[in-house]
């Protein structure tokens, strides 16, 4: 078919999989990615730059907003703005649990056993922080939470492709991050440690909410 574009097209015509293949592969990957958890507890162990790169160029395929693709991953494994942005992200973090008043939120969260102290921001060999541009050379950018949400999404889950852990880590407020890391202009987003799990690295006994309640079928299948 020739339709009447005015912009450039191209043919998209991926091989159609057999049902039964694509299923297996719909299961393989939920089996995958119901192995990842957020981790706390890293290994120094060193992780080549290359995984930071497939990382974000997996990260870098999400749909976005008008194509904007409106996010920015700054990648550090310097020693010096880690612990840099682990001292100030603990200053941020100490205001959270000691000074300001959020009963509410402390309780919703006092199953994780977090606290002020953030040694995984320096302990863990990477730290990459996603930054949403909010403008991109002064025209405004459209749905950025959103776009920049599914970018952190994919990387989070190339990251466990490759055996490599992380967690979502949001120091509030964390405008700190601008300025340390020479974002003018961009809000960062979500502080991401990446290594390997420690060797005696241990989670919170979750579990994920089951099928029927993260789905629901309207109107039948009939
Ligand atoms: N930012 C704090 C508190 C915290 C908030 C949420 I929502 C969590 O899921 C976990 C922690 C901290 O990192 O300790």
């Amino acid at each position: 078919m020739t339709r009447p574009h005015t912009h450039p097209f191209i043919p998209f015509t991926p091989p159609r999989l057999p049902i039964e293949e694509g299923l297996d592969r719909g299961r393989a990957f939920h089996r995958l990615l119901d192995a990842r958890r957020s981790v706390r507890w890293f290994s120094p162990d060193p992780v080549p730059a290359e995984a930071i790169e497939l990382a974000v160029l997996a990260a870098n395929t999400a749909p976005s907003g008008a194509h904007q693709q409106p996010w920015r991953f700054v990648a550090t494994r310097n020693p010096d703005l880690k612990r840099r942005i682990r001292t100030a992200a603990e200053e941020e973090e100490r205001r959270f649990y000691h000074e300001r008043e959020l009963p509410e939120w402390h309780a919703a969260l006092a199953h994780l056993e977090t606290d002020a102290n953030k040694e995984f921001l320096e302990i863990a060999p990477w730290l990459v922080v996603s930054f949403a541009q909010k403008q991109q050379d002064g025209r405004k950018t459209y749905y950025t939470n959103e776009s920049v949400g599914i970018a952190c999404g994919l990387f989070i889950a190339a990251l466990h492709s490759m055996g490599l852990a992380t967690l979502t880590h949001t120091p509030n407020p964390m405008t700190f991050l601008t300025d340390l890391l020479g974002r003018e202009g961009e809000r960062p987003y979500i502080l991401f440690p990446v290594g390997y799990p420690a060797d005696d690295c241990e989670v919170p006994d979750l579990r994920r909410k089951p099928l029927e309640e993260a789905l629901t079928f309207a109107g039948g299948l009939a």
